[in-house]
């Protein structure tokens, strides 16, 4: 049999985490045919949290899970880590400001770059889920100098999943049948999520839709406001669509887009479609063989030009923060 793949996972403890570990042991992050190992980070408060659901993984007897590592610090919790699911962050509290909270990130996600940089397997792979997502990967990228900066990813592929739910209902079609939507720029209400390219049964979204006004006012808003709906209607954020998103990015990553097909990743801008050069931004990326690449040559019109720039905006300016306090 395949040796174990080592996967830690941050903030095990968490309302994600529980949603997200199972899933990981009965194979669906790696496939049927993988065995993996879980080394679960939390802070020392919630390590007694997180042995109770290692208790209850042990007693789903998973024939792919091969171990269950507990840890209460960066360093042991990397090493040797091939996929590493940071989940873990500060939440913003009431009566924060945008300062404090991406300071308290700081806190947390220049030490685990560190520890990724010091430990990790050659072939790490890291997605950020914990908020700011695209900030705290930009963080814990620039503490990891040694790790190519195309394995620091950001999780947009929950905005990505919603927007086709979305816009399947709309056009009165299964999400099977659309292919090419993408979210782009920040995972925050200033995204973008883009149906000029997307096809539907292989005809362009846009034209199939043929509905301006209900992309302006409602697809769009409803998709980068789905967080906070989710809030209002159960009381908790979003944890098993965030997880179920998280095993997909990672999935697709490994795994592969389909033919004819993409998908939005946080990835490191290399200055495409005028995003600055190392901003972890969201773009429509095509997976093969272990690694992605940003999709080239699309046309963008104006109504998408105008908010893919805000959203950009907003995470020059989240950089030019962290920056500022001494994070990067
Ligand atoms: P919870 O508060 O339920 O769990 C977070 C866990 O992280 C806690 O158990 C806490 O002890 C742990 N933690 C805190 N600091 C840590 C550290 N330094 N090392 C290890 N563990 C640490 O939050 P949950 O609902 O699970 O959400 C987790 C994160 O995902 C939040 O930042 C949330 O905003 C973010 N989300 C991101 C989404 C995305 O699409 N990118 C969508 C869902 C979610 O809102």
């Amino acid at each position: 049999s395949r040796t174990p793949v080592n996967v830690t996972v941050t903030g095990a403890a968490g309302q994600i985490g529980y949603a997200l570990l199972f899933r990981i042991a009965s194979g669906h992050l790696l496939g049927p045919d993988t065995p993996v190992r879980l080394r679960l980070l939390e802070i020392p408060q919630a390590v007694k949290a997180a042995e109770g659901t290692a208790m209850e993984l042990d007693d789903c007897a998973f024939p792919l899970l091969a171990g269950i590592d507990i840890f209460d610090n960066p360093t042991d919790g990397f090493a040797g880590a091939n996929v590493a699911l940071l989940v873990g962050a500060r939440p913003r509290t009431k009566g924060m400001e945008r300062g404090d909270l991406l300071a308290a990130n700081g806190g947390i996600f220049k030490p685990q770059g560190e520890a990724i940089n010091a430990g990790a397997a050659d072939d790490i792979k890291v997605l950020v889920v914990g908020n700011p997502a695209n900030t705290n990967a930009l963080i814990a990228q620039r503490h990891a100098p040694d790790v190519p900066a195309e394995r620091f990813t950001a999780m947009t592929r929950l905005d990505h999943n919603r927007a086709l739910t979305q816009l399947a209902k709309k056009a009165g079609v299964a999400v099977t049948d659309i292919a090419k939507l993408t979210i782009w720029g920040n995972h925050s209400a200033t995204q973008y999520p883009d149906i000029f390219h997307a096809r539907i049964a292989g005809k362009n979204a846009a034209d199939v839709v043929d509905d301006r006004t209900w992309l302006a006012d409602t697809f769009i808003p409803t998709v980068a406001k789905r967080g906070a709906a989710i809030i209002e209607a159960r009381g908790a954020s979003s944890a098993a669509s965030a997880a179920n998103a998280a095993i997909d990015h990672v999935h697709t990553w490994v795994n592969g887009t389909a033919d004819g097909d993409w998908t939005s990743m946080g990835v490191v801008s290399d200055g495409s479609y005028g995003v600055p050069e190392g901003l972890i931004s969201s773009f429509p990326v095509v997976c093969k063989d272990g690694a992605w690449e940003i999709v080239q040559g699309l046309d963008v019109n104006e109504f998408s030009r105008a908010r893919i720039d805000a959203s950009v905006q907003e995470l020059a300016e989240e950089r030019d923060a962290v920056r500022e306090l001494g994070l990067i």
